[in-house]
């Protein structure tokens, strides 16, 4: 069974202008599409895992054949990511959270200011490509960032940062250089106005099952 690029949940141009529709059509044409297309080749090389589910390919890194797990560690890891992505981001976003959700930012980190404030410092001090992330472990929100493809799911010797993601930020250049340039800062202050609360909160309740 093939893993298959996940449709957009909204157009191309939806979250114009923070993030443009060049940048959206090519990042989830050819990047997240070639993700697909390389973790579906180096998965048919090994039949015996077609049973596993993306989680379970990213959670048991350490048992994939060591020759492709390498590439189901960038390329799964990127099409998860990425699928996360696009899902909590839509043309109606913005704003703050609210229900259980922010009562619990507000548990941990005190506020939601607060919160956002580290969000923003975590995502610009990713060295080179990477993700920030908001997840939950043992019960407990954490903010953390990985490097490359690398996500919360992976072993903490692999990815450096574990929990059950409930909000990604892609800051590969990928993302970003054809609008914002090298101004990382710039584009992810305007990704504030696109994050799909709803959407993050819905992954929060069922993190929490
Ligand atoms: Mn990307």
């Amino acid at each position: 069974m093939a893993f298959k690029l996940p449709a957009l949940p909204y157009n191309y141009d939806a979250l114009e202008p923070y993030i443009d529709v060049a940048t959206m059509w090519i990042h989830h044409n050819k990047h997240h599409g070639g993700y697909v297309a390389k973790l579906n080749a180096a998965l048919q090389k090994h039949p015996e895992l077609e049973s596993w589910d993306l989680v379970d390919l990213l959670r048991k890194l350490h048992e994939i054949p060591e020759d492709i797990r390498t590439a189901v560690r960038n390329n799964g890891g990127g099409h998860f990511n990425h699928s996360l992505f696009w899902r909590v981001m839509s043309p109606n976003g913005g704003g703050e959270p609210g229900g259980e959700l922010r009562k619990a930012i507000e548990k941990h980190f005190g506020s939601f200011r607060a919160f956002k404030d580290l969000f923003t410092e975590v995502a610009l001090g990713r060295f080179g490509s990477g993700w920030a992330w908001l997840v939950i472990k043992d019960g407990k929100l954490l903010v953390g960032s990985t490097a490359n493809q690398d996500n919360p799911l992976m072993p903490e010797d692999i990815s450096g940062f574990t929990g059950i993601p409930i909000l990604g930020l892609d800051v590969w250049e990928h993302a970003y250089y054809l609008r914002y340039q090298n101004r990382r800062g710039d584009y992810v202050r305007n990704w504030w106005n696109v994050v799909n609360w709803g959407e993050v909160e819905l992954f929060y309740l069922k993190a929490l099952q």
